[in-house]
């Protein structure tokens, strides 16, 4: 944890202000580096009230329950809701909460991960209370080679979500979300099972939201929502927008298959048409990208010539 991050913490588990001197004395720094942290965190998108002789107070931003309650419309979607301040993964919790029972719909999300991970073990930044890390529990009736479904179809409703709060969400194959050209949030789907059927899936989302600050070497490819648009930007209403809108695609898929999926991922992709270059576990080559196939997989004609079903593996824009 970097000192921002307990700086963050010890503002954000007060009820009232936090004078300059408990602050300092508490994290062993000055309270120049104090003003400097309170001042960092208020370019994160954060109001923090300073009030002479009092001390500090952040104004709300949080995502406890209480916060994301008004914002929430679903009927099964993060009604079991777990918050956490502070967790390695909301991946690796809630896969724990899988295998102890926890519902289909369940969500767990965090402030802070200190082991924030992507795919393949890759590192996924995530600085405490600066974005929405998350993870959903979901058990759908569904042999396991229609997971890839699955993330699709969250895909398509993180990308709703965000565009109902007016930003300009596209797609990257398979489940990349992209603002002007810019990741703003990824997913990690994992799954327990049989061959047959699967017990648990857990979809882990994160997006990021206040930071105007990334490190450096994300910086050149990513974004936040506090960058994307002058618009204050409020952490619960992000959530519960996206799990609303989950909410109805998880429902469409269950109801009516894949095809409502597809098209609504169609048309908001930034993928097809699109030159590429495709990373796999066995090789890398240049195409374009032509379409995504009726089962999710996307068609890439070959610089070389001829056509490639990409199934898993990554597409990065040439
Ligand atoms: C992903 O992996 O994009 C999946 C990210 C899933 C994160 C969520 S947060 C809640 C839950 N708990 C977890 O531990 N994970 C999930 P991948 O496609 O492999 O992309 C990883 C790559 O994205 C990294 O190698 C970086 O290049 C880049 N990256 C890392 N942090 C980022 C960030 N905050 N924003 C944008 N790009 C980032």
């Amino acid at each position: 944890m970097s000192i921002r991050d307990d700086v963050f913490a010890l503002l954000y588990a007060a009820d009232d202000y936090v004078s300059g001197e408990q602050i300092s004395e508490k994290l062993g720094i000055s309270r120049a580096a104090v003003w400097k942290h309170v001042q960092a965190l208020e370019q994160e998108g954060y109001t923090v009230e300073a009030v002479r002789r009092k001390g500090y107070r952040l104004a709300p931003n949080g995502i406890r329950q209480a916060e994301l309650l008004p914002y929430l419309h679903t009927a099964w979607l993060g009604q079991e809701y777990k918050y956490l301040t502070e967790v390695d993964s909301t991946n690796i919790y809630a896969k724990r909460w899988a295998d102890a029972g926890a519902p289909h719909g369940a969500v767990a999300a965090a402030d802070l991960q200190t082991a924030g991970r992507g795919r393949l073990g890759r590192a996924w930044s995530s600085p405490s209370g600066t974005g929405v890390w998350f993870s959903l529990v979901l058990r759908p009736h569904i042999p396991p080679d229609k997971a890839p479904q699955l993330s699709l179809a969250t895909a398509v409703g993180v990308a709703a979500g965000l565009r109902a709060l007016g930003y300009a969400a596209g797609i990257k194959w398979p489940n990349d979300i992209y603002i002007d050209g810019r990741k703003v949030c990824g997913m990690l789907t994992e799954m327990h099972g049989s061959v047959e059927s699967v017990e648990w899936v857990v979809v882990g989302i994160g997006i990021n939201c206040l930071n105007r600050e990334l490190p450096p070497e994300i910086r050149d490819i990513a974004t936040t929502l506090a960058l994307a648009s002058d618009k204050p930007v409020i952490r619960a209403q992000v959530l519960g927008e996206v799990l609303n809108h989950l909410e109805y695609y998880y429902d469409l898929l269950a109801r009516e298959g894949f095809a409502g999926i597809r098209r609504e991922w169609l048309a908001n992709n930034i993928t097809l048409g699109k030159r590429v270059n495709i990373r796999t576990l066995d090789e890398t080559f240049f195409g374009e990208a032509l379409d995504m196939n009726e089962d999710g997989s996307l068609l890439v004609k070959r610089d070389e010539g001829g056509e490639y079903t990409l199934v898993t593996g990554d597409v990065f824009f040439a």
